[in-house]
């Protein structure tokens, strides 16, 4: 009996080895509720800037994530209710060729069905020197500044440096700019997470070796927290007075009939 037992358990935890892991090569990442502002100079300017949310480290590799060179990174992220803040950590590894033109890159592709492939785009490029970049209409091959679009604007702020080991991006991206070159978030929101065959809502982060023109990157899954001052409603919801009534009334009739099936029985006569 034991033998079999130990038998099944092995072969359950063997498939579960080789099961597919498309859900779990997401990273996941939860924003906080921002609680210290932060100035977008690339750099951590003060100690408690990035202390009211965690650190999660991700790996970024080629081929969106999944072959090598790998790259260790680390990801800050908390929101309030106007922006999305992302404090992005990439190791450093020689085969990089540091120069002042690599930049982070974050950018998300989505479709307003989410049983098609993305069809729309929205990217933000933060750089070591200048202005950051904010971008839409991807094609598979290149990016348009949102500054070309009619209604366009530039809502993206944030720097970065390399320190020798590390290359350190700060970003502050508006959650939804409304300028039709973006994309439309608010807290509570959780961006991509992918459909099961993962052809939209797909959120890439990573670095971009400008002088040998390669994307190392991974996908994420960002969580949007919501303001924590404000309260939730019951859980279930509230309900209307009249159904209130109508169940008040329902458990009322339960009761009696359970209290009537209690009661002794008087017999006549007795
Ligand atoms: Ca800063
Ligand atoms: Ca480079
Ligand atoms: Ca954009
Ligand atoms: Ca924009």
């Amino acid at each position: 009996m034991q033998i079999t037992l130990l038998i099944t358990l092995t072969i359950v935890i063997h498939c579960t080895s080789i099961a597919p892991t498309t859900e779990a090569a997401t990273n996941k990442v939860v924003s906080r509720w921002l609680q210290n502002p932060v100035t977008p100079d690339g750099e951590i300017t003060n100690n408690v800037e990035w202390c009211d949310t965690e650190k999660h480290e991700i790996t970024l590799g080629l081929n969106g994530g999944k072959s090598p060179p790998f790259l260790r990174a680390w990801m800050w992220v908390k929101n309030d209710q106007s922006n999305i803040y992302i404090l992005l950590k990439i190791e450093y590894f020689k085969t990089l060729q540091y120069d002042t033109e690599d930049h982070a890159i974050i950018y998300y592709l989505w479709s307003d069905d989410p049983t098609q492939s993305w069809d729309r785009s929205d990217a933000a490029w933060i750089y070591q020197i200048g202005s950051p970049s904010d971008l839409h209409n991807y094609d598979g091959a290149t990016w348009t500044h949102d500054t070309l679009a009619a209604e366009g604007e530039n809502n993206v702020k944030g720097g970065g440096y390399y320190d020798s080991l590390f290359y350190w991006f700060e970003a502050v991206k508006v959650l939804n700019s409304t300028d039709g070159c973006d994309w439309a978030l608010a807290p509570g929101d959780a961006v991509g997470a992918g459909n099961p065959t993962q052809t939209s809502d797909l959120l890439y982060v990573g670095l971009y070796d400008d002088s040998q023109g390669k994307r190392y990157e991974n996908r994420v899954t960002v969580a949007l927290s919501v303001d924590p001052g404000k309260t939730s409603p019951p859980v279930g919801g509230s309900l209307e007075p009249n159904e209130a009534s109508l169940l008040n009334l329902a458990a009322a009739v339960t009761l009696l009939a359970l209290g009537g099936a209690a009661l002794p029985r008087h017999r006549p006569g007795a």
